[in-house]
């Protein structure tokens, strides 16, 4: 991390912003390598270009998909109690920086936070976030990070004030993001969560939960197509930007529950054969074969409590919705990680 620096003229009511210069993603090169794998994949953080996040908006406005309505209703509920845990002048992370309705929601509970930093892989995306956050939030310490919330994180080196570095640390990360992620890989990321947080300190994630396979394939495909127009336009994307040719019409999205493991996986499915090019590279794919967009994983809660323990994490507390079931938990480091 270099040098703290203030520059309040220059960042729109912020206290600051860091670019942390996250390493590039290589679009083609990515894009390319899932093509060429035997079962052909596309790596979901590419989904999310102007057109991709207007679509996902769309798509948590859709009947069938209540995993950010449940959330949001489940975070307005427990608020007191969340306000209770976290105490007073709490120093507030967020990797991923997302929704600002759900953020908004948490610093309304809490009492008196004292700071608020959000993260994201685009500088403009999270700066901007944070901008609109401050204009609505003049007396709290907002600062905004481009950073990969993969990567390592040393907290007491952002260039809040000593009130800020004193409270307690509260990282958040809503959404289910995590069920993106492979098994494996999730306990990763708990892990570098958990290197955030001292003694004391808590990670409050929400974790979709399993449920009917209906309710769970209905989510991920809804009846007006939003979520499959989400899926197409990756594929508009690579047609776009790496001078494809792939036929979008040839291409059926599907969304299927796999229950051994226990998640949503999503597809392209081709309704012919077709040839086609992607950035000067010839591809085949044939009849009936798919292209692997996205899994999303749905937990127990006490599956979810097993990796968090994995990482070195304790459930202090977790709460379930009352309809369709997602949970929030409050997780604390607890001796070392495995
Ligand atoms: C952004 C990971 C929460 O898995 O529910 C929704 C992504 N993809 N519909 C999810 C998604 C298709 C979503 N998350």
């Amino acid at each position: 991390m270099t040098e703290p620096r203030k520059m309040p003229s220059q960042t729109g009511g912020l206290s600051f912003f860091e670019d942390m210069h996250p390493p590039a993603a290589d679009f083609r090169a990515d894009i390319l390598a899932g093509l060429s794998k035997p079962q052909k994949a596309l790596p979901p953080k590419y989904y999310y270009d102007e057109e991709g996040s207007r679509l996902f908006d769309a798509i948590t406005e859709q009947p069938e998909y209540y995993v950010t309505g449940t959330e949001l209703e489940l975070m307005r509920t427990i608020g007191p109690e969340l306000r209770e845990l976290a105490g007073e002048g709490a120093l507030v992370l967020e990797p991923g920086a997302g929704s600002s309705v759900k953020i908004r929601t948490l610093l309304d509970a809490l009492d008196s936070p004292s700071a608020y930093v959000g993260m994201d892989i685009s500088g403009d995306h999270v700066r901007s976030a944070c901008e609109a956050l401050a204009a609505d939030y003049p007396s709290l310490e907002i600062g905004a990070l481009c950073h990969d919330f993969t990567q390592s994180l040393d907290v007491a080196a952002l260039p809040l004030s000593a009130k800020a570095h004193a409270g307690r640390r509260l990282v958040f990360f809503p959404g289910s993001t995590i069920g993106n992620f492979e098994l494996i890989d999730a306990l990763a990321l708990l892990k570098t969560l958990r290197g955030w947080l001292r003694e004391g300190d808590a990670l409050l994630i929400g974790a979709d939960m399993r449920k009917a396979s209906e309710a769970l394939e209905a989510a991920y495909d809804d009846e007006a197509g939003v979520t499959a127009a989400f899926n197409l336009n990756l594929i508009a994307r690579i047609n776009r930007e790496l001078d494809g040719d792939i036929d979008a019409d040839g291409l059926q999205y599907r969304a299927l529950w796999n229950p051994y493991r226990s998640r949503v996986e999503m597809y392209l499915v081709a309704r012919r054969d077709m040839h086609f090019t992607v950035g000067g590279e010839r591809f085949v794919i044939r009849k009936d074969e798919t292209i692997h967009m996205e899994n999303s994983h749905k937990f127990t809660l006490e599956t979810f409590q097993d990796l968090a323990a994995k990482a070195g994490l304790r459930s202090r507390k977790a709460w379930v919705s009352a309809r369709e079931p997602f949970s929030i938990h409050w997780l604390e480091p607890a001796g070392e990680a495995c």
